[in-house]
């Protein structure tokens, strides 16, 4: 072994040293349409502790549960969610995909920013909702 790893190796030894898993944290992704009253769908999906909606909405596309959504780059705010299952909301008719959040207590939320920045916590529920402007 090279002095420098006999030199670490203590370190990586100590539990302390060691670094933290990250934690994965459920919420479920509802998928409505407040325009026409389509029956929503719901998604089992997790966040790791302190990641972003969009992590995890990109992870519950890559595991095929039969969800799917694409994002537009928005120079000054990040992503914008553009289609949620072929559904696309259109500037012309005046519909988008709304972000809303139904908390542990009950409270329905609507986010103040977008799926980049949102942090969600644990055993959230939120609202992809196709809504008109
Ligand atoms: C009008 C407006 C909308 C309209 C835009 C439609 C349209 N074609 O006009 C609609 C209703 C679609 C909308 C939606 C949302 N909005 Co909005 N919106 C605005 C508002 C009042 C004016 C934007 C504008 O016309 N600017 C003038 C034009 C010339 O500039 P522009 O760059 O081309 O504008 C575009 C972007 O602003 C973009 N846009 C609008 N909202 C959002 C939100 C996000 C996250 C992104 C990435 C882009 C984006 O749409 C505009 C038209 O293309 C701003 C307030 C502000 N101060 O800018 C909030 C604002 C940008 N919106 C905001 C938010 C939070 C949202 C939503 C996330 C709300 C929600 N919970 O659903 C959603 C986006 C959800 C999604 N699908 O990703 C926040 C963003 C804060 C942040 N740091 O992320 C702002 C700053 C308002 C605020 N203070 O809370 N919005």
């Amino acid at each position: 072994m090279t002095p420098v790893v006999l030199l670490l190796l203590p370190l990586l030894l100590l539990p302390g040293a060691r670094l933290e898993e990250s934690e994965s944290l459920p919420i479920e992704i509802h998928v409505m349409n407040s325009v026409t009253n389509a029956p929503a769908q719901t998604y089992s999906a997790s966040v790791v502790k302190g990641g972003i909606l969009l992590g995890a909405m990109k992870r519950l596309m890559a595991s095929n549960a039969g969800f799917k959504f694409t994002f537009e780059e928005n120079l000054n705010f990040g992503p914008f969610l553009v289609s949620v299952n072929g559904l696309a909301g259109d500037p012309e008719d005046h519909t988008y995909w709304e972000l809303l959040v139904k908390t542990p207590t009950g409270d329905t939320l609507r986010l103040d920013v977008g799926i980049g920045c949102y942090v969600p916590k644990a055993h959230e529920q939120i609202i992809l909702n196709f809504n008109k402007w």
